[in-house]
């Protein structure tokens, strides 16, 4: 009797010394997502209001500590559109870009928070918030499917701390060409050119291994032109210039916003506005731009078009999937009886290559529904070393992407806007495909408190 007293005493006194040593969360993380990003707004945060952002620092509590974890405040102009604060060589500020937000940094209602679910962490009361802030908030990250939750805490100080160190994405610039280098993969292209030429992604190794692209993408038609039905050959990426003109370096995400123009030689098409791409640590985004001074079918009678990357021979030995044809095939420069009887013609939004030593690249397509009533997405591979469509950087064929068969009543005279996702998860498996999908198809749900004592 003596000795369970003494055991239940020493038990309880051990709790307490635990409690004493280290701080205990009052709800532990379980949100399990991992590659996605959250955006919150900045009239979430009224308490925060007008004030300077670089006061600000992102608090996630790990393993029983208190930590900075890596965020930004990407500020937004009265308009909607971001202010860049790096300006391109010989660019100046005006109509396409502006550098600074009207309230030179105090954060305001249409302010962008950006972090990633991975870094956020357990939630803590109050009294166990980082010393010395004067104004705060908890932040709630709800993944809507499972109800998991997970916990960040913005916090405001007279005298900050020290930010994260972290830096997940970095861009540069050298001998005419920009670079992209995260811990998923570097990405890299020739400047003025609307593709990229190099990619290497991180294998099952969890290193980055060689360059597998030839070119992102190809995008080419087959076109005819009205009455006296002349054909020719169109590449989207060969004609398609581009020149940066403003970037936001971030340690979660680059900015980087450019203009375009279509050069024909004899015609060139100047593009009206600009175009913006995002890159993070596991993926980027871009929208396409097309600013079209006449309907294309005024003077075409078809525009057969596919749009692909061609990948380099470093990429054989992957299985490609989409969600039509779900037993893969494989990537070895040669037409299988698989791949020649690949499903075509139902329209779907993504499709992924993998492999366990190679890593994985996987691509998401978003159109506008407009063009959705005249074209289907449908699966699309050439694989084979003996075929090559001009310029090639690397002899041969492994393009994988979408067909989407006679495009000229989609192109009609204005604006059109389609978007495109890649990517790159570490140790990703096929099966896991929800992990990439959840991340727009069910987005993460965000809410911000005062926490609780
Ligand atoms: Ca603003
Ligand atoms: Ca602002
Ligand atoms: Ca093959
Ligand atoms: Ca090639």
């Amino acid at each position: 009797m003596l000795t369970r007293k003494l055991l239940t005493f020493s038990a309880v006194l051990g709790t307490v010394l635990a409690v004493g040593l280290t701080a205990q969360a009052q709800e532990a993380k379980t949100i399990t997502r991992s590659e996605d990003p959250v955006i919150m707004e900045g009239k979430l945060f009224p308490e925060l209001m007008g004030k300077k952002i670089e006061k600000l620092r992102l608090f996630a509590f790990l393993q029983g500590e208190f930590k900075p974890i890596p965020f930004q405040v990407d500020e937004k102009l009265p308009d909607g559109s971001y202010a860049l604060p790096n300006l391109a060589p010989g660019v100046r500020e005006g109509k396409d870009v502006i550098t600074n937000d009207e309230d030179q940094g105090l954060l305001d209602e249409n302010d962008d928070l950006i972090f990633l679910v991975k870094d956020i962490g357990d939630r803590v009361v109050r009294s166990l918030w980082k010393e010395g802030y004067d104004k705060g908030l908890e932040i709630i990250v709800t993944d809507p499917l499972t109800g998991g939750k997970g916990y960040a805490y913005l916090l405001h100080f007279e005298t900050p701390p020290p930010p994260s160190e972290v830096d997940y994405v970095k861009i540069h610039h050298e001998k005419d060409r920009s670079t992209i280098e995260t811990p998923n993969y570097t990405l890299a292209g020739p400047d003025g050119e609307f593709y990229y030429d190099y990619l290497s992604i991180i294998g099952g190794d969890g290193k980055k291994g060689s360059d597998l692209l030839d070119r992102m993408e190809k995008i080419r038609a087959k076109a005819k032109v009205r009455l006296v039905r002349i054909g020719f050959r169109f590449g989207f990426d060969v004609v398609t210039k581009t020149i940066v003109i403003a970037r936001k370096d971030g340690p979660v995400r680059v900015i980087s916003r450019s203009k375009g123009a279509m050069d024909f030689k004899l015609i060139k098409i100047k593009g009206g506005g600009y175009s913006e791409s995002y890159f993070y640590f596991n993926h980027f985004s871009r929208p396409i731009v097309l600013e079209l001074p006449v309907s294309l079918n005024t003077f075409l009678s078809s525009f057969d078009l596919y749009g692909a990357c061609d990948f380099t021979k470093e990429t054989y030995g992957s299985k490609v999937y989409d969600p039509v044809n779900t037993r893969g095939t494989l990537l070895d420069g040669k037409m299988s009886e698989a791949e020649k009887a690949l499903i075509t013609d139902v329209d779907h939004d993504w499709v992924v290559g993998t492999s366990p030593d190679v890593g994985t690249i996987f691509q998401r397509l978003f159109f506008p529904p407009e063009w959705l009533k005249h074209v289907k997405r449908g699966s699309y591979i050439l694989d084979d070393e003996t075929i090559n469509d001009e310029p090639e950087d690397n002899p041969g064929q492994v393009r994988v992407g979408y067909y989407f068969g006679n495009f000229v009543k989609c192109l009609l005279k204005g604006r059109h806007v389609y978007y495109e996702y890649y990517y790159f998860p570490e140790k990703f498996k096929w099966g896991e495909q929800d992990k990439i999908l959840n991340i727009i198809d069910n987005p993460v749900k965000t809410e911000a408190g005062t926490g609780i004592e």
